[in-house]
Parts: structure tokens; C-alpha cells; sequence
């Protein structure tokens, strides 16, 4: 049995070392296991605080706003900040911190256009709002500013240029610095400001009006045209731009939608280059063109009408009023009238136009429809012309554009004998307004009067409604890294 049982003790040691062997890396698997679960519950963790700690950050935002909204002011959020708690009371709690600093002076690139704390960022904010949760935190900057900067109306129309055009025809027309309210009533004991403000000598302005137009101008000053503070137009231009609630660019004829704001829920209305409003319509709020404009429809606006290029008020409909402020750059042009037996040939040119719109065209070629609303555009035009400026070459253009018609007729874009119709209306018009003209000359009527009342306090409110903050650009901080230290 002595080899025999050597060799078994052998074998039960290799065995043994086998056993030992196997258990040792067994234990250390699951100890492996352990591990890697304990890492995984880890990383899951880090991830949920990392985005509970962001939708804090984001709700820090959402809390300056508000705070904005409800009145709180710049300097106090700067001076106090905010602090919020979403979930929790411990060091671990879903909570934020939000740190509010002035754009003007706060070392950084606000509206990330390569400069650092240059004049625009004065009118800046940066809110700083950090979210933690669990220990893991994450960042949030945003940079807000007023939807709007209203500016102090200086007069009850201001003209940037001292050399700018002004030319008032017709006598129903006013132009007053005294107070108005938004209804467009005199305020009793309110303030008085010029008429017209020029940003610079207003000699030249004045020598431009005639002695019986400046009876309709009233306020302060003899006569009440007198030199402002300029005004810096580029704000004005750049919050409409970012900030509009209606862009008209381009526009001939804009769609009104019933009105372009009230005075409890103003709007901000923005045309870029030169816009004509024919028609009729109106609102509340703020009206910029960046560019000329003509308005020759009545036309009613309360709050601030802003033109940086030439105004031209001109025509009938039912009269034009501006409650508020006039602040135009370049050229000011109004023409009324009232006469006490009014004709309104731009409704009967309007009653005319809706006709041909509702007309059913032979050849449903859209360019042909588009030829006759041109060829309507350009008679009505004419006849503004003839009605207003007493323009003998605007007869030669309403012969013309008929002209253009019964060729658009002739080719089958419209039924024939509706047509015909048509433009016998048409012809009838412009030779009545033509006889009108060669019997009663200089008397022609129309309803066109032109009002520019000052209303400080109506933009004031406006204004107010458009100061709150609005957000101009949201940056996150970078996400912390998975498995970093707490
Ligand atoms: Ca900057
Ligand atoms: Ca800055």
C-alpha cells in the first residue's frame, strides 16, 4: 500500500490546492460583481442629481423672471439675489441659488459680440442660477433685458434732423404738446411740452411752416417748436427688431386683424424699409419703421409711432390721430382738410376694389390677379393725388391705369361684361372728381384731419408693459463628470 497511498495523499493535495484555487477566484468574481454594481448604482445616481440639478438651475430662472414681472427691481436682485428649495431640507436637497449682476459692469460678454461691458450691456442682466441635488451641482447663465426701452417723448412730435422737410396743408389738423389723455381728452393742469421738438437748432423747421399753419401747433413755446435732447434711434430700431409682435415689411397692404393691439394689451408692430397703410385701421403700442412711411387710410394710434426715414399722412378715409408721441427722423408730411360736405371717393374706390376681388376671374392665372389689384392700387393712388394735392397730373394717371384695366379685361382676366361695368364706375368717378376740380376749384373736400395730441402717460404705461425682462441668450455649465467627487 506505501506507493499506493503516497499517491493518494498526492492526489487529495492537488484537490485541495484546486479547491483552495477556485475559491479564491470565486471570491474575488463577486467581489468583482459587488463592485462594478456598486459603480453602476453610483454613476445612475450622479446622472439623476446632475439633471435634477439642472431642472433646479432652470427653475431659479424662472423664479428671477417672475420676480421681474412682479415688480422687483434690478438693484435689489443684484444686491439680494434668490434662493429656492424645489424638494428636501438636508445638504442634499433639490435647491437653487441665483446670483443677478448689472451687463454694464459685471467683466463679461453679455450679448456675445466680442466686446466686454460696452454701452449696449448697461441695459443688461446676467442671472447666474445654480441648481444642486445630491451634492452635484450645475450652472445656468442667462442674459435678459427689457422687451422694449421706451424713451422719454420730449415733445408731442420729435424730429432728429433740424434740417428735415415739414410741409402741413390743409387746416384740420393740430399738433399739440399739451396733455392728452389715451382717449385722446385735454388733461386739466397736465404737462406742457412743444409741439414739436427738433434735436438741434429749430430755426430752420420753423421758417419751413407757414404763419396759418402754426395756429394749429400748440404748447410750449412762441411758436411751440423748440430744440430736445436728441434721442438715439438704433435701441429704438434693435428692440423692435428683436422684440416685434407683428412684422409689416414689405407690405402694401397689411393685414390689420381688427386692430394691431389696445391700449390694456399693446403690441409692438415693426416694418422694415418703406410701408404705405391705406385702408383704415388703427391700435395700441408701438409702431416702427425703419424706413418711410405713408399713411393714407384713416388711421388711429395710441402710444408711439416711431419712423426712422419720412412720414406722410396724407388722405382721406375718416381722419388720422396719433395719442402719445411722434418720433420720426427725416421729413414730415401732412395734408388734411374738412370741409363741411365731404366726398369720399376713396370709398367708392374701396367698394369698387372689394367688388373686383370678389369677382370670379375667367383665367385663374394668379399674375392676373395680381395685375388688377395693381391696376386698383395705382387708380386709387391717382386719385389721392387729384383729391389732396390738386395734382392736374394725376388726372393723366387715372387714364392710364383705366387704360391698364381694360387691357387686363380685354385679355380674359376678368369677365367681360362685369369688366365693362367696372370700369364705366371707375370713369365716372374720376370724371366727377375732374368736373369738381375745373367748377369749384381749390374746394375740393375730403374727411381728412390729422391729429398729434401728447400723451406721456400713455406711453408711459405702454412702456411699461414692454419693460419686462426678456431672455437674450441661455448658456449651460458644463455637465460635471460621472464618477467625480461630489
Ligand atoms: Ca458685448
Ligand atoms: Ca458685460
Amino acid at each position: 500500500m506505501g506507493t499506493q497511498g503516497k499517491k493518494h495523499r498526492n492526489e487529495r493535495g492537488v484537490v485541495l490546492i484546486a479547491a483552495l484555487f477556485f475559491a479564491v477566484t470565486a471570491m474575488a468574481y463577486v467581489a468583482s460583481i459587488i463592485s462594478s454594481g456598486v459603480a453602476v448604482h453610483n454613476q445612475k445616481r450622479y446622472m439623476i442629481a446632475a439633471e435634477r440639478a439642472l431642472d433646479a438651475a432652470e427653475a431659479g430662472v424662472h423664479h428671477t423672471l417672475a420676480a421681474f414681472r412682479g415688480g422687483e427691481s434690478i438693484a435689489d436682485l443684484a444686491l439680494k439675489g434668490l434662493n429656492g428649495t424645489l424638494q428636501g431640507d438636508t445638504d442634499r436637497a433639490i435647491a437653487y441659488r441665483v446670483l443677478v449682476a448689472e451687463g454694464g459692469a459685471d467683466g463679461a460678454d453679455n450679448d456675445l459680440d466680442g466686446l466686454v461691458d460696452e454701452d449696449e450691456e448697461k441695459d443688461m442682466i446676467e442671472v447666474i442660477s445654480t441648481g444642486s441635488a445630491d451634492n452635484i451641482t450645475r450652472t445656468v447663465r442667462v442674459t435678459m433685458m427689457a422687451r422694449y426701452r421706451t424713451p422719454t417723448i420730449p415733445a408731442a412730435v420729435y424730429i432728429a434732423d433740424a434740417g428735415a422737410g415739414i410741409s402741413l396743408k390743409g387746416n384740420a389738423f393740430m399738433i399739440s404738446g399739451f396733455e392728452y389723455d389715451k382717449k385722446g381728452a385735454k388733461v386739466a393742469e397736465g404737462v406742457i411740452k412743444p409741439a414739436i421738438g427738433v434735436a438741434g437748432n429749430p430755426d430752420a423747421i420753423k421758417k419751413k411752416i407757414s404763419k396759418k399753419a402754426l395756429d394749429n401747433l400748440h404748447g410750449e413755446g412762441e411758436p411751440p417748436i423748440l430744440e430736445v435732447d436728441p434721442i438715439d434711434f438704433n435701441p429704438l430700431i434693435e428692440d423692435a427688431i428683436r422684440s416685434a409682435d407683428m412684422d409689416i415689411s414689405g407690405m402694401s397692404k397689411p393685414p390689420y386683424e381688427g386692430a394691431w393691439g389696445t391700449v390694456t394689451s399693446p403690441r409692438i408692430v415693426f416694418g422694415q424699409g418703406d410701408v404705405h397703410l391705406s385702408g383704415g385701421g388703427g391700435g395700441a403700442g408701438i409702431l416702427v419703421i425703419d424706413g418711410n412711411l405713408k399713411i393714407s387710410g384713416g388711421f388711429e394710434w395710441v402710444g408711439l409711432l416711431i419712423v426712422r426715414g419720412k412720414l406722410d399722412l396724407t388722405g382721406g378715409g375718416s381722419g388720422k390721430r396719433l395719442v402719445g408721441g411722434l418720433i420720426v427722423e427725416r421729413e414730415l408730411k401732412t395734408n388734411s382738410d374738412s370741409s363741411s360736405d365731404p366726398v369720399d371717393y376713396s370709398g367708392q374706390i374701396r367698394l369698387i376694389r372689394d367688388e373686383l376681388s370678389a369677382l370670379t376671374i375667367d383665367n385663374p392665372d394668379p399674375a392676373a390677379v395680381d395685375k388688377i389689384e395693381d391696376v386698383v392700387l395705382k387708380l386709387d393712388t391717382a386719385i389721392h393725388e387729384l383729391t389732396f394735392n390738386r395734382d392736374e397730373g394725376a388726372a393723366g394717371a387715372i387714364d392710364g391705369a383705366m387704360a391698364d384695366l381694360k387691357a387686363a379685361i380685354t385679355a380674359g382676366y376678368v369677365g367681360e361684361s362685369r369688366g365693362n361695368e367696372l370700369l364705366t364706375n371707375l370713369r365716372a368717378i374720376a370724371d366727377g372728381l375732374r368736373g369738381q376740380e375745373v367748377v369749384s376749384s381749390g374746394s375740393l373736400s375730403t374727411t381728412g384731419t390729422v391729429d398729434i395730441l401728447y400723451s406721456p402717460r400713455s406711453v408711459a404705461d405702454i412702456g411699461k408693459l414692454f419693460a419686462t425682462m426678456t431672455i437674450l441668450n441661455w448658456r449651460e455649465g458644463p455637465t460635471p463628470q460621472i464618477g467625480a467627487a461630489p
